[in-house]
């Protein structure tokens, strides 16, 4: 039936034919439609042209097929499986050619038109979304073909409808050409995974319209203009707005920003149609060097957002949009990249609706030729260049009446060249009011702003203060990051410190943390899946697990700290003048969403609280706020004022009491525990006794405080490396993890020189040191007893060359029944060295099973900072000073060996570990390491706790 070979399809570099051009996309109109989505005939074969396309003609019998859901990828509903590489092509690179082993789906529906379906006009048949070409039949008559994932493409059906036994045919290939284009860092996920809508067009039906909705700030006026090309007439009730579509009216308004979605529900009437409008008035423009939206700079606190689903994979559901932007919302951030493609259009509304900036991106990527120095890329190649343009005018024209949509990216990873600087050209023409990002030119050719990824604090900084050179300080372009803080596995570190520079210098308009969510597949015997676990022979395992939520949308602390490090309101204060200083970040919304209370807390026990009056401060404006006195009768110990600042009232995002920001300023000093060393070590049966302590008399070895059996107490340094410890292939210098393991610090051994039983003191000497190196430390645990309490020091001094810092210093045992944990220090949450942010300082409860984070990959996880005291089981600890606390059912070096969830199974030992430090977290598994101020150095150091027996904690 065909008029052109598959391959020749397949391997065509133009963007397809048949399709009706590019235009505006909209949900509802008065116009009728309906959905083709659910169950759909589907055949698989395994290269492109195993089977003839005789199944498009009417008659076919596909009753033996296989059915599966529309939306869908074929490989997640149980034909073939998928495959997932960063960059790397897996297959030859050899464009537009494609390999003759090509999953091929195709897919049949019969459908009858609804009973009212109107006789008159002329309908369309629209898919949103296909995964990688499509050769579209209806009713036996070839309508066309098309590649570009996830852009929409329309067909003309109106002549080849019939009331009842229509059949579309449709015939997906996992790879083609459009694949050169689209090689982001995912899963590879052919099939049909957004709607396909069939829609009627009345005669004099709406085709492309253009609403064109600014502001200007220093009339407080908004102007609109619709243009269409069908000409009618558009309304806005609220405005008292009734023009002509290409007239435009100037009113009065609230403008539209992410902090403040004012929306005026409108129509564009025509002749035969009525769509609802949306309109946010807004403007964006570049000036003094700074991305402005209705004359203010914003500072973008970003996510990357993939489409995910840990089931659906990139078929989400309306659900799962929504539940996207409420978690972004809820967790202050305020711009979303929609990396690396065009989302389903449906999200871009919510954006609108509930207030995000969106940076709109391409569905363009060439990564995998940076391989061969970008050889042959196609960006660069003319013959590329329409298809190039197709997706920039499918993207453009889909989403150009979005307030949200605030700066257009041609895409990621694609090299230079010049069907990029054709796409920025295309839309610079068709859409002047928005500014144009991509990233992968240094030179920003074809940019507005300067973006960059991964770059460390140290540049940012020099960029902030304008000491960078090249194209972008010539042109005065600002900072966006459009990645930076890797958030795989436990991580990402380092972003307060980022803020702080995004908060300091105005050219740094902030940054889009890589990235939303883990791209982990649900899998009955690991948990999550990951690269390799399909047997791919060529995969980039957990790379794909990078998110700031876990595959199920379970916020990981990474997601916590962003929070908290991007709150739109600073608290902060010494405690020490009775007032708490309060900022206003926001840079459009003032201060009276807001209600502020205190709370006075001694050991983290709140002892009195109240409400705090704050004045409705203007954005980027700071009061100081006094505090009551402290309460007259608040017992003795360590005490905090903690200031927080909730939702006054209930928003679309989330309900009253919400909370968006806190600060904790200081009281009453700790006092650190004091014990006397007035107990003896007694020696007898074998044992040394001090205090509560029994000891083996011969190695020194703690047995039992009291009635509780202890376990193999000793320094340990070593931790189950995260996947920013193993850090990536291209930075050798910061994999701490190779490193630590080349100098043997997951083998350490433990050599006892002397037990000592003083007259005060029991001293037990011991160097520890990995096998097969020189380099060791040193290390005295020291033993003292009041009688009651027993108090270790310990005392390290490395000794030989070490060049790296340590994983982590301090002690490990094991406990045996333990279940409930209770502190006083950081919490609720895991934090580090350099994402503490979000910790508070208060008394938290938990069990051993929920100290756990559950990363995709186990690592190291589920620290708890600042720990004052501990009580485990019937143990208590205090530091002195505060320490790390972590307890865990299996040890480190399970945790360490372990690849999926699955792997760890609880034990009947609790292993505890509690650390004077542990070496930060960093962002090296894509990015910078730990600052220095986070390491860990191998230097002489003394800690010390005390142990007492002492009451279980209870629940709650
Ligand atoms: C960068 C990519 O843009 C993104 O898609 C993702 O792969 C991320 O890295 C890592 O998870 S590219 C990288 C070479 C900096």
């Amino acid at each position: 039936m065909s008029l052109r070979t598959t391959t020749e399809y397949i391997e065509d570099v133009s963007p397809g034919s048949g399709a009706l051009p590019p235009r505006a996309w909209y949900a509802s109109s008065d116009a009728e439609s309906f959905s083709l989505n659910g169950d759909w005939r589907f055949r698989l074969s395994d290269t492109a042209d195993a089977e003839d396309d005789s199944f498009a003609a009417p008659g076919y019998d596909a009753g033996d097929w296989a059915e599966v859901p529309v939306p869908g990828h074929w490989v997640l509903q149980g034909h073939g499986s998928p495959v997932y590489t960063n960059h790397l092509y897996p297959f030859p690179v050899d464009p537009p050619r494609v390999p003759t082993e090509n999953p091929t789906g195709d897919h049949l529906r019969v459908f009858d038109l609804p009973g009212d379906w109107p006789a008159d006009g002329d309908a369309v048949l629209r898919f949103d979304g296909v995964e990688s070409c499509a050769r579209v039949w209806l009713n036996g008559t070839e309508l066309g073909e098309f590649k570009g994932s996830r852009l929409p493409h329309e067909f003309a059906v109106g002549r080849l409808l019939r009331p009842a036994g229509n059949v579309l045919a449709v015939r997906v290939h996992q790879w083609s050409a459009g694949s050169y284009l689209e090689d982001q860092d995912q899963w590879w996920l052919p099939g049909i995974f957004r709607d396909v809508t069939v829609l009627h067009r009345p005669a004099g039906s709406v085709l492309d319209f253009f609403v064109h909705a600014s502001y200007d700030h220093t009339t407080g006026e908004g102007t609109l203009r619709v243009d269409s090309d069908v000409d009618g007439r558009v309304s806005v009730p609220d405005l008292g707005i009734d023009i002509a579509t290409g007239e435009p009216v100037t009113v009065p308004v609230e403008p539209w920003s992410a902090e403040t979605p004012r929306l005026y529900d409108g129509v564009l009437a025509t002749r035969g149609e009525r769509v609802p409008l949306r309109v946010g008035f807004r403007t964006v423009a570049l000036s003094d060097g700074l991305i402005k939206v209705n004359g203010r700079p914003v500072l973008f606190k970003g996510v990357n957002r993939h489409e995910w689903h840990p089931e659906r994979g990139r078929a989400l559901d309306l659900a799962t949009m929504r539940e996207d932007v409420l978690l972004m919302k809820r967790h202050n951030i305020n711009a979303v990249r929609t990396s690396h493609y065009p989302p389903h259009p449906a999200f871009l509304g919510l954006c609108d609706e509930l207030g995000l900036w969106v940076i709109d991106e391409c569905d363009l990527e060439t990564h995998g030729f940076t391989e061969q120095g970008w050889r042959d890329n196609p960006v660069d190649d003319d013959r590329w260049t329409p298809a190039l343009l197709d997706r920039a005018a499918r993207m453009v024209e889909r989403d150009k009446n979005h307030p949200s949509v605030v700066i257009w990216s041609l895409g990621n990873e694609a090299g230079t060249g010049r069907g990029l600087t054709a796409m920025a050209e295309w839309i610079h023409g068709r859409d002047p009011s928005r500014p144009v990002h991509y990233e992968g030119d240094p030179d920003c050719r074809d940019t507005d702003v300067y973006s960059r990824m991964y770059a460390g604090h140290a540049e940012v900084e020099r960029i902030g203060r304008g000491l960078d050179g090249g194209p972008h300080r010539r042109r005065r372009l600002p900072l966006v990051l459009c990645e930076y803080g890797h958030a795989m596995g436990n991580g990402p570190g380092g972003l307060a410190d980022y803020q702080k520079l995004f908060d300091t210098h105005d050219r740094l308009q902030g940054g889009f943390v890589w990235e939303w969510i883990d791209h982990g597949i649900a899998h009955p015997g690991l948990g999550y899946a990951y690269g390799g676990d399909f047997g791919e022979e060529l995969h980039d395992g957990n790379f794909v697990c990078d998110g700031l939520l876990f595959p199920d949308r379970r916020p990981s602390p990474g997601l916590t700290e962003y929070k908290k490090v991007i709150e739109p309101v600073g608290i902060t204060g010494d405690g020490t003048d009775g007032t708490v200083r309060v900022t206003n970040k926001h840079d459009f919304a003032d201060l009276s969403a807001l209600a502020f209370s205190w709370s006075y807390e001694v050991e983290g026990e709140a002892v009195d609280s109240g409400t705090l009056p704050v004045p409705a401060l203007a954005p980027g404006a700071s009061a100081d706020v006094k505090l009551p006195a402290p309460p007259p009768a608040a017992p003795a110990g360590e005490a905090h004022w903690t200031v927080r600042a909730v939702l006054a009232a209930g928003t679309p995002w989330a309900p009253k009491g919400h909370l968006v920001a806190w600060g904790q300023l200081p009281a009453a000093e700790r006092r650190t525990p004091y014990t006397a060393a007035t107990a003896r070590p007694v020696s007898g049966d074998g044992v040394i006794r001090l205090g509560p302590g029994v000891f083996d008399a011969r190695t020194g070895a703690l047995r039992a405080i009291g009635d509780i059996a202890v376990r193999d107490l000793r320094l340990d340094v070593w931790r189950a490396t995260t996947d920013n410890d193993d850090g990536a292939p291209w930075q050798p210098d910061l994999r701490y993890g190779l490193l630590w393991r080349r100098l043997g610090l997951h083998r350490m051994r433990h050599r006892l020189d002397a037990v000592e039983a003083g007259e005060d003191a029991l001293t037990v000497r011991t160097r520890v040191a990995p096998a097969a190196r020189d380099t060791g430390l040193s290390t005295v645990y020291r033993w003292t007893s009041d009688g009651d309490r027993l108090r270790l020091t310990v005392g390290t001094v490395p000794e030989g060359d070490w060049t790296v810092p340590l994983p982590r210093l301090g002690i490990r045992f094991g406990l045996s029944a333990v279940d409930r944990v209770e502190w006083y220090g950081g919490g609720p949450g895991e934090a580090y060295p350099d994402t503490r942010t979000a910790a508070v300082v208060g008394r938290w409860r938990s069990t051993v099973e929920d100290l756990q984070t559950p990363y995709v990959r186990p690592q190291e996880n589920g620290a708890r900072i600042d720990v004052r005291w501990a009580l485990l089981g019937g143990l208590r600890v205090e530091g002195d000073p505060a320490f790390l606390l972590t307890a865990r059912r299996w040890t480190t070096e399970q945790l360490d060996a372990a690849t999926h969830r699955s792997d760890l199974v609880p034990g009947e030992t609790v292993w505890v570990n509690l650390d004077h430090g542990q070496h930060g977290i960093g962002s090296q598994s894509c990015g910078p390491g730990p600052l220095p101020r986070y390491h860990l150095p191998a230097e002489p150091a003394e800690f010390s706790f005390v142990f007492s027996a002492a009451a279980a904690p209870t629940a709650g």
